[in-house]
């Protein structure tokens, strides 16, 4: 346990109440579907997938280098805008505090997009060496790799006084990484590609082949010098990662689509066992998909993510993808059209002609309602 737990991570997920999440403020986005996801901790049910890959993930840190490595796998999921965002250097105007990207319960409080919204508190506690895992919540477009609810694990390693290569934290961040790859998954195809975060540099992502596509598992990098000395102290070097825990789910027992890892339906538990990282996903019966399509005007405040908390919203785990198919402008009347390809597909049952039908209609008019686009 840890001394000096900050006031926003110091009580249990599980005593969420509605009015704390959803409130009647401007600024508040949170919805029914994403309140019912919180406290549920996947990641803590030792037969779930999640679970699993946690307890290798944590086991592969254990055996590299015993006892130095700290798990946190409880703190709070509802943090302030300066956990999440101030304290890791993004600035002021980045694309991820918009409330198009990020759940808001008020102004200064959001449901954390990323576990590095820990970092600095963790650091400020003097842990040195950390791993933390915990559910994160994203506002984004719909897919099988895509939930707008997933788990990241988070992983900081402090330098001694006297390493300060800057090349040398990098290729052992490269290394503590691609040994956890082979840990889980033998021999796997990988590859490095370079990326941007405020709070890393340099910084880099890992890519790992799968299902005919190269996925995105984890960001990482060298801190910045900036957050290490201003919450822990001078002089030190580290290193920070954080692994998509889904994806790396995904790829280990070769699951096809995230909605999966809500399921309740044992069929799906029951093919999981604590400790075993060999079991390979099978679906219970090929369900078919139906495709239906909408075309409209889209309106000036119009978003791509807004559509599909929308259509999750009255579909629920029933939409499998929403992808954009045609886009054209008008240039007389000044308007664009979006015509939008929602696929349904239930990864339990069947759906009906009718369950589906109603359900788009109840889309076409609540996109009219909410989102103020013109049907075509
Ligand atoms: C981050 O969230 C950074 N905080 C990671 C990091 C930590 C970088 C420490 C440097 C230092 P990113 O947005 O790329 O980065 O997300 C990290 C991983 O989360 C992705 O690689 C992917 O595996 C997973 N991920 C992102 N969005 C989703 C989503 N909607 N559904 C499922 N998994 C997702
Ligand atoms: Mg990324």
């Amino acid at each position: 346990t840890v001394a000096c737990r900050s006031l926003a991570t110091s009580r249990p997920a599980s005593t969420i109440a509605r009015s704390d999440i959803i409130r009647d403020n401007p600024k508040n986005n949170v919805t029914d579907t994403i309140f019912s996801k919180l406290g549920t901790n996947l990641h803590q049910r030792p037969e779930h997938p999640l679970g699993i890959i946690k307890s290798a993930i944590f086991e592969y840190f254990e055996q590299s280098d015993p006892g130095k490595f700290k798990l946190f796998e409880d703190l709070y999921p509802v943090v302030t805008t300066a956990q999440n965002f101030d304290e890791l250097l993004i600035p002021s105007d980045h694309v991820s505090r918009s409330d198009n990207d990020t759940y808001y319960v008020d102004e200064n409080t959001v449901l954390r997009c990323h576990t590095s919204a820990h970092q600095a508190e963790l650091l400020r506690e003097k842990h040195e060496n950390f791993l933390v895992i915990g559910d994160v919540y994203r506002r984004d477009t719909i897919d099988a790799t895509h939930y707008p609810v997933f788990h990241q694990m988070e992983g900081v390693k402090i330098f001694d006084e006297g390493e300060q290569d800057v090349e040398a934290v990098r290729e052992d961040l490269k290394r503590t990484l691609e040994g956890l790859a082979k840990h889980l998954f033998g021999d796997v195809e990988c590859r490095w590609v370079d990326a941007y975060f405020p709070f890393t540099d340099p910084s880099i992502e890992l890519e790992i082949f799968f299902n005919g596509e190269w996925l995105e598992v984890l960001g990482c990098g060298v801190m910045q010098q900036k957050i290490l000395d201003s919450n822990f102290g001078e002089g030190r070097k580290a290193w920070a990662f954080g692994l998509g825990i889904e994806r790396l789910a995904m790829i280990l027992f070769d699951i096809p689509d995230i909605r999966l890892f809500w399921s309740e339906d044992e069929r799906f538990l029951k093919q999981f066992k604590a400790g075993d990282l060999s079991s390979k996903f099978k679906s219970f019966s090929k369900f078919p998909p139906c495709n239906k399509d909408v075309s409209f005007w889209i309106s000036d405040q119009f978003t791509e993510n807004n559509l599909c908390e929308t259509i999750r919203g009255i579909a629920g785990d029933i939409v499998e993808e929403v992808k954009l198919i045609d886009e054209f402008t008008n240039p007389k009347k000044g308007k664009t059209s979006h015509c939008y390809r929602i696929v349904y597909r239930s990864m339990e049952r069947s759906l009906t002609d009718e369950e589906i039908n109603d359900v788009q209609d109840r889309v076409r008019s609540v996109i009219v309602d909410d989102l103020g686009v013109e049907l075509r």
